[in-house]
């Protein structure tokens, strides 16, 4: 038996998935045994009693914890840090909740349609309060469609690196610095799909342009409720949450 060499693309991909385990947040497995395990129907309605603006801080601060944990990913990554910081910013300013919503499917149960949410599985009834039934709907919809393709951990790894490090966002400074990092991830990802037999799985990935219409509803919806809303000052949510939506 020939020793195997480390190849550079090899090492990638441990980096990717380590950084990967190491800010998920949740545990896969973990995630799996919970499953089944929803709110009941007192906690959804109560849930659902909340004022709007109470319901909105609350996903916030969710929302702001998941990001939190995005942005440590992606100084875990190799390379991303050697970026100017200027990059590094314009990265996950476009990419962090795109990578909140690909992490999502690993939160998600496709057979009940339900996400764990503070503790719980919930179904999208249980932002009611929100009031923005239709982006919840979408949401929901597409981790359905990611979870249709059953995503190995080091597949949403290399699926979250590939949406941050994305040469193609606008105001890069070093756009070509950005599109070498890409390139590597992108050979990395592609020997791991072939090692694996799962190259079928980047023509079902899907089209960009899904993710990005959903976080620009998000802003949207966003922007709406603080209209609507005169009376909750932009500063009842976290400041991180505010600098990237608001
Ligand atoms: C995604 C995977 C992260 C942990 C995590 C944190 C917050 C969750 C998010 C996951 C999934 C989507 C989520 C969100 C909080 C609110 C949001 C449940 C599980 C729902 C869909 C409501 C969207 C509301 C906006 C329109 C404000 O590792």
């Amino acid at each position: 038996m020939s020793p195997c060499p480390r190849v550079p693309a090899e090492q990638l991909t441990q980096n990717v998935l380590a950084s990967h385990r190491a800010t998920c947040q949740l545990g896969a497995e973990d995630l799996r045994l919970r499953r089944g395990d929803t709110f009941t129907r007192e906690e959804v309605s109560a849930y659902q009693r909340q004022p709007a603006a109470e319901m909105w801080q609350r996903c916030a601060g969710r929302i702001t914890e998941a990001v939190q944990h995005v942005v440590e990913f992606a100084k875990r990554l190799r390379g991303f840090m050697e970026l100017s910081q200027h990059d590094q910013i314009v990265l996950l300013k476009a990419g962090a909740m795109e990578v909140v919503l690909v992490r999502m499917c690993r939160a998600f149960d496709a057979e009940t349609r339900t996400v764990f949410f503070e503790g719980k599985y919930a179904g999208a009834e249980l932002f009611r309060a929100l009031g923005c039934h239709e982006l919840v709907g979408s949401i929901f919809d597409f981790a359905q469609s990611l979870s249709a393709l059953r995503f190995s951990e080091s597949e949403v790894a290399f699926v979250s690196a590939l949406v941050l490090v994305n040469a193609s966002r606008p105001w890069l400074q070093e756009q070509g610095k950005v599109a070498r990092l890409q390139g590597h991830l992108d050979i990395a990802f592609r020997l791991l799909l072939r090692r694996t037999q799962r190259e079928g799985l980047l023509a079902r990935l899907p089209p960009r342009g899904r993710l990005r219409a959903l976080c620009w509803q998000h802003i949207q919806q966003l922007g709406t409720f603080l209209r609507q809303h005169p009376g909750v000052p932009p500063a009842a949510f976290p400041p991180l949450y505010r600098e990237l939506f608001a």
